[in-house]
């Protein structure tokens, strides 16, 4: 593979092996008149860490608002695996994923994206809730040292993944480096089930999913590096075989398990938004369901209901509500079982609660097995005129 210099990573962001369907196109553009939106209200949304997300309300009170968020780009070593193994991370707010930026429907959300002089990369953000501009990507390039300010209309209500698209080989290599997050469009009346019923929720967890691709030493010992720079090489190296070395929830395996196990109890409603920027998942709540499930993230047509597992596209975000039933210990995962335990993308739930057996009793605890073990489970698999 050919290996890209250092001065060529600084000087153009990887754009000498860009695609051509990322150059700019050089079309002409005759701007339509646009609505006065000056008189509208503004609001500074308070960006949170994941898994948490912004206060919000679910139903919108009064008309259109511009929502204001800053979004902070920070590249920074990060510790990915109970082993240690460290990577370079790209980040939106210094979080894995990014933090959720949310509002309703045809408010316009005015996002400033900061690039500091500390970063040696270039960045932007395409933001799939958004219309026009490749998501917004082309009209946000910031070098380090600067900030640009996009604002657009949120027309279509739904949970979207947003990431960094810088250009090229950077458009992966800073998405799988940690640069995606989620932005959840609420429509203004709130979420409601096919036949219009309003569904509400106590809280929601913003579950990011991330592949990681961590380059080897001759050993097979996972290499560390000096800085972003010096990794990026052999990272798309290991990019190329298209094999992940981790898959992992929250930005490191098995982030939510243990002291930061997410927390909920009997009776509470919660909303889990899963986004994975780069390849499918198969999220799965194991012990309950996804009593509403917007598979693909449009909150624009009715939720299936009762769900076991379901199918979320790579580069999107996906949303279910559960209302827990049962005390004790859940896993929220991938279920792809390999990426979910051998790798670490899982997380656990402690619920908090009185067990209701009318839903499940242990009837015999494990013992002894009872009566002819041997002919008891053969006889039914004997065909019957043998
Ligand atoms: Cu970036």
């Amino acid at each position: 593979m050919q290996k890209l210099t250092r001065r060529q990573l600084l000087k153009t962001g990887g754009a000498a092996f860009a695609a051509p369907i990322f150059a700019q196109a050089g079309v002409q553009v005759a701007h339509a008149e646009t609505m006065d939106i000056s008189k509208l209200k503004r609001i500074t949304q308070k960006m949170v860490a994941p898994p948490g997300v912004p206060k919000h309300e679910l139903m919108a009170t009064g008309g259109p608002k511009i929502v204001e968020v800053r979004l902070v780009v920070e590249e920074k070593l990060v510790t990915i695996d109970g082993d240690g193994t460290t990577m370079w991370a790209m980040t939106f707010n210094g979080s894995v994923p990014g933090p959720m930026i949310v509002c309703h429907q045809d408010d316009y959300v005015e996002l400033t994206l900061v690039n500091p002089e500390s970063n040696v990369l270039e960045h932007n953000i395409d933001l799939h809730a958004s219309t026009g501009a490749l998501g917004g990507a082309e009209l946000t390039h910031v070098a380090p040292g600067e900030e640009a300010v996009l604002r657009f209309k949120a027309v279509k209500a739904g949970v979207f993944c947003y990431h960094c698209a810088p250009g090229g080989e950077m458009i992966p290599l800073h998405v799988v480096s940690g640069m995606a997050g989620t932005i959840m469009v609420l429509p203004r009346k709130g979420l409601r089930d096919a036949n219009g019923k309003s569904i509400t929720y106590d809280k929601v967890w913003h579950i990011g999913e991330n592949d990681y691709y961590i380059p080897k030493d001759a050993d097979g010992n996972y290499k560390s590096y000096e800085d972003l720079v010096d990794s990026m090489s052999d990272t798309l190296e290991v990019m190329h075989g298209f094999i992940p070395t981790h898959v992992v929830l929250g930005g490191a395996a098995f982030a939510y398990t243990g002291d930061n196990a997410l927390k909920s109890k009997v009776g509470e409603t919660v909303l889990i938004v899963h986004m994975q920027a780069n390849n499918p998942s198969q999220p799965h709540l194991i012990g309950g369901h996804g009593d509403y499930v917007w598979a693909d993230g449009s909150f624009e047509s009715p939720p299936r209901e009762g769900l076991e597992t379901y199918w979320l596209a790579g580069g999107s975000a996906g949303a279910m509500i559960y209302t827990f039933r049962q005390p004790g210990l859940y896993v929220y995962l991938n279920h792809n079982l390999i990426k979910a335990i051998l790798s670490g993308a899982a997380a656990h739930i402690e619920v908090e609660g009185k067990w209701d057996d009318d839903l499940m009793t242990a009837v015999k605890e494990a013992g002894p097995i009872m009566g002819n073990a041997q002919n008891f489970p053969m006889r039914s698999m004997a065909p019957e005129n043998a």
